[in-house]
């Protein structure tokens, strides 16, 4: 019902992308809203309780572990807020029962021809009102380590508020995935070996400016970034990539099959609980 068409294939295959507007409808989005801030709430009041590890910093980025999430920490230290939180199923069900939406997993099933599939990672992005820009990047050069069949994985981002210019929407470089893993910057500490060198990449940026409720499906080697919050609301988004199925989800031992069972009165199924940690980027 949701598998992806001839053209948004061959858009795929074109541009390492494509888009479907309308995804969720307001009622959802505000479920959703509410489940990010949620999580970022329980977060930051665990953070320095028992529940939190120790803060590790690497170059000017800051990462724990909280309530069994992965957390990047805002690089604008001024802002005391968290980034990403990496799995956030465990802490709201609203987020967990998405990574079995077919409205999410149908349209990969099409892209990678997998017709059993496996969550590799889910993540809340949640950048305030004067957050950072997030950098030029790939998802394949940062997995391509850890990940049982890179060449099944594929990334969606569900736009939970209005993607502008102004509110840091991401922005991505079409066809760049063609060129596979490029080399990183060289003179940006550790995590700048992550970070892509645009200079060696022909093909103009464009930002993705869309509504809420929105859904980017994308190649994991197409490059891509964002840039700082310039209003005064919240821009937040939710990034699921799924694999091959019966497969580990990335840095968890454990993994986290797509339940796609069709449920009765509902398209969406009930949440199960998710535990345990993740990575960096
Ligand atoms: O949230 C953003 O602006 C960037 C998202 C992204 O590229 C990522 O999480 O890998």
């Amino acid at each position: 019902m949701y598998r992806a068409s001839e053209a948004e294939l061959k858009q795929y295959e074109d541009l390492g992308f494509f888009i479907r507007e309308n995804v969720f409808d307001e009622d959802e989005l505000v479920r959703l809203r509410a489940a990010a801030e949620n999580v970022h709430r329980q977060i930051v009041e665990a953070m320095g309780g028992p529940g939190a590890g120790p803060v590790d910093q690497v170059d000017n980025q800051k990462y724990q572990s909280v309530l069994g999430s992965r957390i990047k920490w805002e690089w604008n230290d001024d802002l005391r807020a968290v980034r990403s939180m990496e799995p956030t199923g465990h802490l709201d069900a609203s987020l967990e029962v998405l990574l079995d939406d077919p409205r999410l997993y149908q349209p990969v099933q099409s892209i990678n021809g997998c017709e059993t599939l496996s969550v590799f990672s889910d993540k809340l992005n949640v950048k305030r009102p004067s957050g950072a820009p997030f950098p030029w990047h790939q998802e394949g050069l940062y997995w391509e380590n850890g990940a049982e069949d890179l060449e099944s994985l594929v990334s969606t981002l569900t736009y939970l508020d209005d993607g502008t210019k102004e509110n840091g929407c991401l922005w991505v470089i079409p066809g760049s995935h063609k060129k596979g893993n490029l080399k990183g910057l060289e003179d940006r500490g550790v995590l700048g070996a992550l970070y892509t060198d645009v200079d060696l990449i022909e093909g103009e940026a464009i930002p993705t400016e869309l509504s809420a409720g929105s859904v980017l499906y994308f190649h994991r080697d197409l490059v891509h970034g964002s840039q700082t919050n310039r209003t005064t609301a919240s821009r937040r988004v939710f990034v699921v990539a799924y694999q091959a199925g019966n497969l580990h989800r990335w840095n968890i031992d454990r993994k986290r099959e797509v339940d796609m069972s069709p449920q009765p009165g509902s398209a969406r199924p009930a949440p199960p609980a998710a535990k345990e940690t993740v990575n960096d980027l």
